[in-house]
């Protein structure tokens, strides 16, 4: 049985009345599966920084060593499985009209948990593309042993995934935008809110009137502008909400 979290009387009400509902995850949702966050004490940069692994020039600087790193996360993403926070996202879109998820994370979990109405904002992490012609080639096809393997064209294939210095997909960020534009609640779940453009949403969400709900173990850059801060786990917090939805009849 989920374990009972207090809502405000302005939360519940939200959840109860809105139509339009939108859920940006970060990296703190998928802690629970196993897999490391970027910025905690032993999180993934712990030992990289940023700048040494995920963007174009250390790729272009030493593309075996980029490959290599993003091929032991791949690993240990295939081993891991979804967590109860992933499991309530994807119930979550059943009780509102308009919901989506917005996730920053490239590791599949939300898929895996059933998630149907998502944008991945930062790529995913099974697919590859070419670094040279941007043909996006999946994992599986993967031919040459070459370390990177080597696309058709003789460019390198890489991850598909936006790395720091590189422009989000376009579209995602543009369909991000609009739900956020458009949200009447907002949920930011799991991330340290540094990261830009991703970062911008919930403040975006606030200034076009949504309510603002955080959830996160510790606060976060975003924390004084919220409408609501849950300090706690995403995996016992969001089954607590999809609780509260179900005892109270929400269809
Ligand atoms: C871009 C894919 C245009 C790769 C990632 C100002 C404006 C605009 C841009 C910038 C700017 N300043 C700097 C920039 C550039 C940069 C940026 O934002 N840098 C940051 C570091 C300041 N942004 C970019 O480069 C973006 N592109 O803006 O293009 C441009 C171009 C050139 C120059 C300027 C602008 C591209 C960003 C995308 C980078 N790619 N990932 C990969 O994964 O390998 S980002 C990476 O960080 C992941 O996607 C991750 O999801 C994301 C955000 O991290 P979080 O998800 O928040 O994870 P984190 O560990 O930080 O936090 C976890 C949280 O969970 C913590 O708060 C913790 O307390 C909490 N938690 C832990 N356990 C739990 C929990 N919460 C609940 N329950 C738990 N159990
Ligand atoms: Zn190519």
């Amino acid at each position: 049985m989920p374990k009972r979290i207090n809502l405000s009387p302005a939360l519940e009400e939200k959840l109860l009345s809105a139509q339009k509902v939108v859920v940006l995850s970060g990296a703190g949702v998928s802690a629970e599966s196993g897999i490391s966050t970027f910025r905690d004490k032993d999180g993934l940069w712990e030992k990289f920084k940023p700048e040494d692994l995920a963007t174009p020039s250390a790729f272009e600087r030493n593309p075996q060593l980029v490959w290599e790193w993003y091929a032991y996360r791949r690993k240990k993403i295939q081993s891991v499985k979804p967590n109860p926070a992933h499991q309530a996202i994807a119930q979550m879109e059943k009780f509102f009209p308009e919901f989506l998820l917005v996730t920053q994370n490239i590791d599949n979990l939300h898929q895996k948990a059933g998630s149907k109405k998502l944008v991945e904002l930062h790529g995913n992490i099974n697919r590859n593309k070419c670094f040279a012609c941007e043909k996006v080639i999946s994992d599986t096809k993967v031919g040459s042993r070459a370390v990177p393997p080597l696309c058709s064209c003789g460019g390198y294939l890489r991850p598909d995934v936006v790395w720091f210095g590189e422009l989000l997909h376009e579209s995602a960020l543009e369909l991000a935008q609009r739900a956020a534009l458009e949200a009447e609640l907002f949920f930011s779940v799991g991330t340290s809110a540094i990261v830009y453009p991703a970062a911008s949403l919930p403040f975006l969400a606030k200034e076009a009137g949504a309510f603002v709900v955080e959830i996160n173990t510790e606060e976060t850059e975003i924390s004084p502008a919220v409408d609501e801060l849950l300090l706690g786990k995403a995996e016992e917090i969001l089954p607590g909400l999809v609780e509260f939805l179900k005892q109270n009849g929400k269809k």
